[in-house]
């Protein structure tokens, strides 16, 4: 029997694997036993006929691929990136990479080819919630969690469907509740999660500042804010209070869609509760103001002094499995390393434990300015941007500006594959070993279950390739994962507060291991939590006489995004359907639209097709396509956050009409 773990959502369950059976591991601290559908079929999708096995290469994507042999396809890659220049080279990495995959790929490209444009799709996920952990907690640390639910009294969901998004954790909700949890679901769509709520609260899309302002504004105006503790810890207080003297209240109540009794029945509730927990994900993170959704969120937990102590704190739920690994060792352009950024002292730390001179000082390009970036190499590894970035026909005209474009996957029918030079063939999950960081700081280590298929790599092995034929060949000479993760922990000591360097490998699928478990404290230079005012600006795509929808998109439980892995002929998924748009019966009616309906939903910008699925569960004017939809991203807004760079893709304006067939 091998213990491992899953390697799909953030919650990061523990896995058992016996006579090619998988099932949940009873005795794993995170899901005791329970795993979801997409976790015991994990080893389904290695078995497809959709792998990538082999390396194959084209001059010019008109073309059909070739094979080609690692050394003749590595050698191509090298010679193109000697002869580009600095800036443009590019990496996009993905928070489904493993830790090692991703050192070895920043180590490579920040500190050894000297380009900073190293950068994941995370950018399109939880850079919102970074910037802001960083900001109001002077570091991109969580400050506690996901078993604190059961000492909280309340916990508030936000933007977050943790019915079909973090299923396991879902459960243990549920299991909460029992004992006494209290859930309040925030949220435009009635959905599964809401089916367990105590208060859900329909929420008008986008308006959530105002909806945490009006708590804020209340506890100062009432006095009900914890004063010895925004005195003693906290920073900006005065600013707020004055700031908060002028809110318009009524017009931020109006913008939530909410009714004077819902709002005071949730601050009822909130205020009676002692111990609070807001847990958030896509709902607030992608969005043009999605860092001022986070800091107005987590200044209820300064103001309440709700944070630093058992059963409380703001919980983002961070997606994919290896996200937060990502963030820890540098996976973002807008830091370098072990969450240091580019000031001269962390450069020169980095450079001498490196033992080379080749970083650059200052920020690269992220994922979302990738294509626009004119580069010459991009390199595009277990992610699939055409998919999954905005505005979709756009990227499709810039990638083709790109010189060379590598695509490393273990399945062979990913979008992005339509416009890649090169396709290099990795091993997927089951046949490959390394650590990830669930979404509560976690270590947890998958297993090699199986042997690896014909022409496979795993992803570090092929940076390393890479490496070595670009002449670091010294640097870049592990062994085997574990080598790798042992250098990335001695890096870790740079910086004090990351104690990672306590783990051990061997051990890490029998016990996992939770680093900063010691930090009880803000980490900003004075100690001090950030308060930050900060309002809704309403800088989204607005509704139009022409395009009077917003369109939100997001999760299906039995699907992983693009479904290479999981939407399969053979697969023991697709419980839930994948196609569908949800949509009011008062709005179906205006448009003549009955249930099942064929549709299109069209922007200013692109298209898609889909099912109508008539529901009171989401608001008038409102609709929600999931993105098991491959085409979803033809209709989505372009805008991003100016600080995280994180996009809008929740509040696109759209028209809907009936396909007559
Ligand atoms: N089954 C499955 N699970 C997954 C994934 C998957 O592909 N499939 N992907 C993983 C990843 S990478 C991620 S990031 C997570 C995402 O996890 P979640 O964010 O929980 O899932 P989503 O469905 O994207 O969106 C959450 C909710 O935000 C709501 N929302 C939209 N706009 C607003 C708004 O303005 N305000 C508020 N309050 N709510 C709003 C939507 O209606 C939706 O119900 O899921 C992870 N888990
Ligand atoms: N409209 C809209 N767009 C969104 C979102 C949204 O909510 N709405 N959410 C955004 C978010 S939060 C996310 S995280 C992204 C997700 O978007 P993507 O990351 O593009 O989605 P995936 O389908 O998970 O892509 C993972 C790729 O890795 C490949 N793969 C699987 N195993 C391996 C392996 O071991 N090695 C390698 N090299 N490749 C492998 C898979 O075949 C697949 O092509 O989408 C973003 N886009
Ligand atoms: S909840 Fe997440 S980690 Fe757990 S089995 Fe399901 S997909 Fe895997
Ligand atoms: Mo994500």
């Amino acid at each position: 029997m091998i213990k491992s773990v899953c390697g799909y959502c953030g919650v990061g369950c523990g896995l058992e694997y016996d006579e090619s059976k998988l099932i949940g591991d009873i005795a794993y601290p995170i899901n005791f036993g329970k795993v979801c559908s997409k976790g015991v079929s994990e080893l389904v999708s290695i078995q497809t006929p959709n792998r990538l096995l082999r390396p194959q290469m084209r001059k010019s994507i008109d073309e059909p691929l070739a094979l080609s042999s690692w050394n003749e396809t590595i050698e191509h890659i090298a010679n193109k990136i000697k002869a580009s220049q600095l800036e443009k080279i590019g990496f996009y990495l993905s928070g489904q990479l493993l830790t090692e995959d991703y050192y070895i790929a920043n180590k490579l490209g920040k500190g050894f080819i000297g380009t900073n444009n190293v950068d994941t799709n995370s950018r399109t996920c939880m850079s919102s919630a970074v910037v802001a952990y960083k900001k109001a907690l002077g570091a991109d640390f969580v400050p506690l969690r996901m078993n604190d639910i059961f000492k909280a009294n309340l916990l508030i969901l936000v933007g977050a469907n943790t019915a079909e998004a973090h299923v396991v954790f879902h459960n243990q909700i549920k299991k909460a509740k029992k004992e006494g949890l209290k859930v309040v679901v925030i949220d435009p769509r009635r959905t599964d999660t809401a089916q367990i709520a105590d208060i859900y609260i329909p929420l008008k899309a986008g308006s959530d500042i105002d909806f945490f302002n009006l708590i804020s504004k209340r506890l100062i105006d009432e006095e009900l804010y914890d004063k010895a503790f925004v005195e003693q810890y906290t920073n900006n207080f005065e600013l707020l209070f004055n700031k908060f003297k002028r809110l318009p209240v009524t017009k931020m109540l109006k913008r939530t869609g909410l009714t004077q009794q819902q709002f005071d029945d949730f601050f009822e509730l909130y205020i009676s509760s002692q111990n609070v927990i807001t847990a958030w994900t896509m709902g607030l993170n992608q969005s043009v103001q999605g860092v001022d959704k986070n800091l107005a969120l987590i200044n209820t937990h300064l103001l309440t002094g709700k944070i630093f102590k058992e059963g409380n704190g703001p919980l983002s739920l961070t997606g994919q499995p290896n996200a937060m690994g990502g963030r820890e060792v540098g996976g973002l352009s807008t830091m370098l390393a072990v969450h240091l950024g580019f000031d001269e002292k962390s450069i020169k730390k980095v450079a001498t434990f490196w033992k080379t001179d080749k970083i650059q000082p200052k920020a690269g390009l992220t994922a979302t300015q990738m294509l626009k970036g004119n580069l010459d190499v991009l390199i595009i590894c277990h992610t699939d941007p055409i998919y999954h970035l905005p505005n979709r026909t756009l990227n499709e005209r810039r990638i083709k500006n790109i010189g060379l474009v590598v695509e490393i996957n273990a399945y062979e029918n990913s979008e992005t594959g339509k416009f890649a030079h090169i396709r290099l063939p990795s091993a997927p999950w089951g046949e490959k070993e390394g650590t990830q960081t669930n979404l509560d700081r976690t270590i947890t280590k998958q297993e090699k279950l199986t042997r690896i298929s014909i022409d496979c790599k795993p992803d570090w092995m092929i940076f390393q390739l890479l490496a070595q034929k670009l002449g670091f060949a010294d640097a870049f000479n592990f062994a085997n994962p574990k080598e790798i993760f042992e250098e990335y922990q001695a890096m870790t000591k740079l910086n004090p507060y990351m104690d990672i360097h306590k783990a051990d490998y061997d051990n890490l699928s029998l016990e996992p291991f939770v680093w900063g478990e010691n930090i009880k404290r803000f980490l900003t230079s004075d100690k001090r939590g950030n308060l930050f005012f900060v309002e809704n600006k309403l800088l989204s795509e607005k509704t139009s006489l022409q395009y009077p929808f917003i369109l939100l998109t997001g999760r299906t439980r039995d699907q992983w995004h693009s479904g290479t892995k999981t939407n399969l002929p053979t697969t023991l998924l697709k419980f839930k359907p994948l196609n569908f748009c949800e949509i009011h019966p008062t709005d179906a009616k205006e448009f003549d639209i009955c249930d099942g309906d064929l549709i299109e939903v069209s922007s200013i910008r692109g298209k898609v097709s889909s099912y109508a699925m008539l529901t009171p569960n989401i608001r008038e004017k409102t609709l929600f396509i999931p993105i098991s939809n491959r085409d979803i991203n033809y209709v989505t807004n372009d805008l991003l956050d100016m600080e995280s760079f994180e996009p809008d893709y929740n509040h696109s304006a759209v028209k809907i009409k009936k396909v007559q067939l």
